[in-house]
Parts: C-alpha cells; structure tokens; sequence
C-alpha cells in the first residue's frame, strides 16, 4: 500500500509570509512580532528623550496621530511647512539615534522584499490613540525616492488605505495588524496613502495605542 503524500507545507509555518500588493510593495504579515515587546521597550527609550507631539500642519490643524522620531533627521510639521530636522525643535538637541534592534529589523525586512543594502537615516514613529487617524497623502519630502520605506505595525489594529497616483484614484483597504510589516518600494512609493480611524479596543502588548515605525532614506 502506499504511504499517504505529506503535505507539500504546513499551511501554518511555511505559508508565505510575502503578500505583494502592488509591484513594489509588499506585507510581511507578523514579521515583527517576535520583537514586539523588545520594540516598544526601545519606543519608550526613544520617547523619554524626545517626546510624542501633536504636530501642527501647515494649514494650522492638529495632527491627530502623535510622533517622535529617532535618527540623524526627524519628520517634523509647523505653519511654516512640513520637513526633516536634524535639531528636534521641541528639546533643540538631536533626535536619538535609531536604535540597534529598528535597525536590524528594517534592513531584514527590506532583504525579504528584494531590497538590498537598505540604510534608513530616519525613523518616524507615529503613535495613534482610538479615533485618530491619517487623512490621504503622499510621502514627498524625501530626497531619495528610490529607497522604499518600511513600516512597522504594533499595537491596536487598523485600516490602510493604499491608494494611486492620483488623489482621486480608488483605495485598497489593506488591514494590518500586530506584528506585520510593509515594505513600500519601487513603483509604489509615490502612491497615496491614509489611515482610517483606528477603532475602540485594548492590545495585550500597547493597550488602547497603534503604533508605526516608518523607517525613510530622507537626506
Ligand atoms: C504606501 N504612516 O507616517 S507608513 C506616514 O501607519 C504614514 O502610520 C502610516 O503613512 C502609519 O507617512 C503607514 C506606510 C506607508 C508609507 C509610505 C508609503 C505606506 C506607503 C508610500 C507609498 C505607498
Ligand atoms: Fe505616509
């Protein structure tokens, strides 16, 4: 008699972990997540020296989402416009740097995608209370628009909304949870993008808290 076939994969450890989007971009589903409690340890580190902020945009509307940075250069908005400083104007010294572990997790997650070499100087990291949100855009104050950028989902989770070249172009839904990561590269880069509301609820790990790592080639 013959011995029954094994299966080809365990749907549950082998499944690909790489899920394209669109060319370019691509989810790691629970890439992070053996970091996770690691990661938001170095989140407070990051935070103690340079605190989470509701930031102003240029058109004087408080972001709802708040955010720190760490590394040689920090996203930063005001009324006189949105860009990368090297000072943090809330504590005028440096942002920290972007600690070893961020590190390590980006240039992995970048290799999984393809992306060789990668060498984020900046780590935005955005930290969203219940109902906050971010309205549909473009990341354009970036030199390199080459390098993809990598972000990191921890926490509560939430809706991405991943659009086209065009603000008026239709939006995928893209639900990302704890753990997962994204690389957004190539052709994907300059697409629009957003972050629906993030919905009532308390995580094991961050309690009522979404957060992002959004690591960037900026200068
Ligand atoms: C898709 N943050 O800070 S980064 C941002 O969840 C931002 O906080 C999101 O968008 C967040 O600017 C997720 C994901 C991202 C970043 C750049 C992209 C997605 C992108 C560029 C093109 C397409
Ligand atoms: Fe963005």
């Amino acid at each position: 008699m013959l011995a029954s076939t094994p299966p080809l994969f365990d749907d549950a450890l082998d499944a690909p972990i790489r899920e394209e989007l669109a060319p370019g971009a691509g989810v790691l589903r629970g890439f992070a997540l053996g970091d996770a409690e690691d990661l938001l340890a170095a989140i407070r580190r990051v935070a103690a020296r340079s605190p989470f902020r509701n930031v102003i945009t240029p058109g004087g509307r408080t972001m709802s989402v708040a955010m720190t940075n760490c590394g040689a250069a920090g996203w930063f908005s005001d009324r006189r416009g949105y860009r990368y400083t090297a000072i943090d104007p809330e504590t005028g010294r440096p942002w920290p740097p972007i600690p070893a572990l961020f590190m390590r997790l980006a240039r992995g997650a970048a290799h999984e995608a393809g992306f060789r070499d990668y060498a984020p100087d900046v780590c935005l990291i955005n930290r969203y209370e219940v109902g906050a949100r971010l309205a549909l855009h473009q990341d354009r104050d970036e030199r390199d628009r080459r390098a993809p950028i990598v972000s990191v989902s921890l926490g509560l989770p939430a809706t991405f909304l991943f659009g086209g070249f065009l603000r008026r172009d239709p939006q995928r839904r893209v639900p990302l949870a704890h753990g997962d990561v994204v690389v957004w590269g190539g052709p994907s880069r300059m697409r629009y993008h957003g972050v629906l509301p993030v919905r009532d609820g308390v995580h094991a790990t961050t309690g009522v808290l979404r957060y992002n790592l959004t690591f960037r080639v900026a200068r």
